[in-house]
């Protein structure tokens, strides 16, 4: 069965995408993929809904990763202050700011290789709280150790988000202080603690559509699929090794998404950094080849998004509705 004849018979969720079948998606003639996406994401969501999940950096800057991209990493001089990690108080403050204003999920950021023992106690605290409020919760941590995916989700904890970020032939061009299997590691922690697994990475960094559409393979084939799907484009940050990449084409970066969609229909496929650089009508395209959730409020982690103002709005243009 052809990849097409599969998406049209609605049994895309029971394939083994590779590789090169998701290559032969983004060879694609444009509408032709958008099509198929669209026929996917409408089989398995409502095409006008969009969630919204707001971030907050709770432990900034210092990082010891090396991650080529990243501001944060104490090996890059993005011109950050250090930060140490937030009280509850101020996280509490933030997340009821991020309800008010509309958003269903909080996501808390921490700049760490993983946690300590000690640290994830506060951070335990924190997502109980953000819990009370009523919102989903969500952390990024780092690698974790054996037992901490169970003690964060006993604290109330929905979504443990972990990149793979790229494809295993170009992470080490980007990261040399972990590997992609520390990342399935923890993944396979979290996923055996019973919480949500969010899961994505970047595009945008130098790497070839090879490397997306291998990127896209690890991320279909795991069982399940992730729940969530964050497709990052690169935030060129300065000071980063990775300040002066090529931009993408705007085009790729839709086909990433539709080939997202198409491959874990299921999911939810987050347009996530890089909106701030992006025009409405290209969140558009997005959204038609299938991303349903956004990163919602003023700032991603240290980098800016667009204002609520501005996607009320585009969703008002666009005749969309926010969950
Ligand atoms: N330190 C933890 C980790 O690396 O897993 C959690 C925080 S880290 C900042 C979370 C994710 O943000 C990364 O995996 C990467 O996908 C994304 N990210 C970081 N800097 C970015 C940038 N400049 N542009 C786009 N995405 C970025
Ligand atoms: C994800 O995939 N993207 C978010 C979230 N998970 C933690 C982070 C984006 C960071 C963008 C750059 C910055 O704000 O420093
Ligand atoms: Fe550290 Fe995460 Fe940034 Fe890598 S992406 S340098 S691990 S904060």
């Amino acid at each position: 069965m052809t990849v097409a004849t599969a998406v049209r018979a609605g049994t895309a969720t029971l394939r083994k995408w590779t590789a090169a079948e998701i290559e032969a998606l983004f060879e694609l003639p444009f509408s032709d993929l958008l099509f198929q996406a669209q026929q996917v994401h409408r089989q398995h969501h409502d095409a006008n809904v969009v969630q919204r999940s707001t971030l907050l950096s709770v432990k900034t800057g210092g990082c010891s990763e090396d991650c080529g991209y990243c501001s944060q990493s104490a090996r890059h001089d993005a011109g950050l202050e250090r930060e140490a990690l937030l009280d509850v108080g101020e996280v509490v403050a933030a997340a009821e700011a991020a309800k008010a204003n509309g958003a269903s999920r909080f996501c808390m950021g921490a700049a760490w290789r993983g946690p300590k023992d000690k640290d994830l106690e506060k951070v335990e605290a924190m997502v109980t709280a953000v819990k009370a409020l009523g919102l989903e919760t969500c952390v990024t941590l780092g690698m974790l150790k054996d037992g901490q995916a169970e003690r964060l989700k006993a604290a109330g904890l929905d979504y443990y988000n972990h990149n793979l970020d790229t494809a295993p032939e170009f992470y080490g061009q980007v990261i040399t202080t972990h590997n992609q299997a520390d990342r399935f590691d923890t993944l396979d922690k979290v996923r055996a603690a019973g919480i949500n697994v969010c899961c994505g990475g970047i595009v945008g960094m130098g790497e070839s559509r090879r490397a997306r559409t291998a990127l896209l393979a690890e991320l279909a084939v795991m069982e399940p699929p992730p729940e969530s799907v964050p497709i990052n484009q690169l935030v060129a940050m300065p000071g980063t090794p990775l300040a002066d990449a090529p931009p993408l084409d705007p085009f790729e970066f839709v086909r990433t998404i539709a080939a997202a969609r198409i491959t874990m229909p299921a999911s939810m496929v987050r347009l996530s950094a890089g909106r701030q650089e992006m025009s409405d009508e290209l969140q558009a395209l997005c959204f038609l080849a299938g991303a349903n959730s956004i990163f919602y409020g003023d700032k991603l982690l240290t980098a800016s998004n667009p204002e609520a103002s501005r996607d009320a709005r585009l969703f008002a243009r666009l005749g969309m509705r926010p969950a």
